[in-house]
């Protein structure tokens, strides 16, 4: 076949390293889903991609948390990276690689990396005195932090900070303010939305001091080189993940020469900084080339209330499985939120979603065409007769739907593509609607098997769209269309109709209606 002959364009996706310190909550669910969709996109779309995951796992954080609960850091770190490998796989993430930091191919990379920038002459040794927040693993100039009843917090993040001093190693940041500056103005990409990347380029201009990028106090980290009474700055480790998940230091290998540059690491506006500063100065020291785009993605709120583990209101991602499906679920958090934005979620918004968009727009229309066409024509796939005006419009927008979906996700505007996607069904059901094939059944059979012909095709392509947000589901669709699975369920085959003909099987429902559990109130 043509397609097999066709190099495939390299794709390499990330998701933020997830601290382990405690369990998954629903916002580390949106970035995996989101990034997962992404992913799954692309694949359909052609492209070998590589998606990396995993867990972020040395720190002062982490050793806290594992001395408050008795366990050594490392046994935190293996039972709670378990726990989210668990997580991610419970919802369909269709991940390359699940780094850990504590996987020995980490250290060798992150070794290498310090050593790039050593040689290049932005390191030095010195002593650090100030401000340190170990639920954000960030130091912060006195100016950012403000006393409120006698604890000095974060002014940004609100986190409790504390007073650190300590011989320390330094990164030059400083250096790179001006080469920052060129970066963000000759790729108005690299960071998106743009009010998010605007918010890191002011925080650029108003001057950056040098990196505190080692630890003397704890040992639980990666030795630097040279010199072991020091762990390397748990982000320095942390952001190195992206290197190491392709082959790095080993630039020759195969992977790294077809996957580096990354892509697009998605990640949430509160790690921001990181990404979008520290980590393209990093790579400039190392002579390293930068990932394309840095998406920030907002945060989700419980009505309004931020999640957070300190606040006890943490929503366990299996609970939502549980209750509402999984593609539902994936099928709400991109389609209900714009996602460089924040937003809320709760029990109604998602039966409302559950029930309106999927099982009215999408599951009743596929069920209603499909039963029909099981009961009036032998479930075969009629041959269709001569398309009207109203059945060439209807074509028409649908075959556009590849399109506006590519647009979209090339700037992860997930709920974009959604609403395009249901826009199109809506004008479908209205099309079904008054093309009324249960009454043409009766006056004019050959126009009521063209309406089911025209309805199928516009689920067939609505289907091979939603794969990526609601792979299960759309999977049952695509069976249910008689779609052969592998290559005919690309979006290759996009393009190539219904053939009439085709022996479909007997249609079962695929979104039912939410219904509130008997013990429910
Ligand atoms: O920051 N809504 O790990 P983390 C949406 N280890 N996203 C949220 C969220 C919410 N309520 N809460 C957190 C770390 N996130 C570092 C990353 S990457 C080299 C190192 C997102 O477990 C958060 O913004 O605290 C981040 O992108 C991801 O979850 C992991 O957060």
């Amino acid at each position: 076949e043509q397609q097999s002959t066709t190099v495939q364009k390299p794709f390499y996706i990330t998701t933020a390293i997830s601290y382990p310190n405690g369990d998954p909550h629903l916002g580390h669910a949106y970035e995996f889903i989101a990034t997962d969709a992404m992913a799954r996109f692309k694949r359909l779309d052609g492209f070998e991609v590589f998606f990396l995951t995993g867990t972020d796992e040395h720190g002062q954080k982490m050793l806290q948390t594992a001395t408050k609960e008795g366990l050594t850091p490392r046994q935190l770190a293996q039972r709670n990276s378990d726990r989210f490998q668990r997580a991610q796989q419970g919802l369909g993430i269709s991940f390359d690689r699940f780094i850990r930091t504590t996987d020995p191919d980490h250290l060798v990379a992150c070794q290498d990396i310090w050593r790039k920038m050593e040689a290049n002459g932005d390191i030095y040794l010195d002593k650090y005195a100030g401000w340190y927040s170990v639920r954000d693993e960030a130091f912060y100039i006195e100016d950012d932090t403000e006393i409120r009843d006698g604890v000095r917090y974060s002014k940004e993040t609100g986190t409790e900070v504390e007073w650190t001093e300590e011989e320390s190693y330094f990164f030059r940041l400083s250096k790179y303010q001006d080469k920052l500056l060129e970066l963000y103005k000759n790729q108005p990409d690299f960071g998106a939305p743009r009010s998010r990347f605007n918010e890191v380029i002011r925080f650029v201009e108003r001057g950056l001091e040098d990196l505190s990028i080692s630890r003397t106090t704890f040992d639980w980290g990666i030795p630097v080189p040279g010199n072991d009474k020091h762990v390397m700055y748990v982000w320095v480790d942390a952001l190195t993940n992206y290197l190491t998940g392709v082959g790095y230091p080993d630039k020759d290998s195969e992977l790294f020469k077809k996957f580096w540059p990354a892509d697009v690491h998605v990640i949430g506006k509160d790690i921001s900084r990181f990404h979008a500063i520290y980590w393209p100065a990093f790579l400039m020291s190392a002579k390293i080339e930068l990932p394309k785009r840095i998406m920030i993605h907002g945060h989700l709120h419980n009505n309004g209330i931020k999640m957070s583990k300190s606040l006890g209101n943490v929503v366990s991602p299996e609970d939502w499985v549980t209750s509402y499906g999984l593609d539902q679920m994936r099928f709400f958090l991109l389609r209900e939120v714009p996602f460089g934005a924040d937003g809320n979620y709760s029990h109604d918004a998602i039966v409302g979603r559950m029930n309106s968009d999927l099982a009215n727009n999408l599951g009743n229309l596929a069920q209603r065409s499909l039963s029909m066409v099981a009961k009036n024509l032998g479930g075969v796939v009629p041959e269709p007769g001569e398309f009207t005006d109203a059945d060439q419009e209807i074509l028409a927008k649908a075959a556009e739907l590849l399109g506006v979906s590519r647009t979209f996700y090339e700037t992860q505007e997930f709920s974009r593509a959604l609403e395009a996607t249901w826009a199109v069904l809506g004008d479908t059901n209205a099309y079904f609607a008054e093309q009324e094939p249960w009454v043409l059944r009766k006056t004019d059979p050959a126009r009521m098997a063209t309406v089911l012909y025209v309805t199928l095709e516009v689920v067939r392509r609505v289907s091979l769209l939603v794969q990526p947000i609601m792979p299960d589901s759309a999977s049952l669709l695509l069976d249910a269309l008689g779609q052969s699975e592998g290559a005919g369920r690309t979006f290759a085959s996009f393009d190539v109709p219904l053939a009439a003909g085709t022996q479909l099987p007997a249609p079962q429902p695929i979104f039912p209606k939410y219904e509130e559990p008997a013990e429910a109130k």
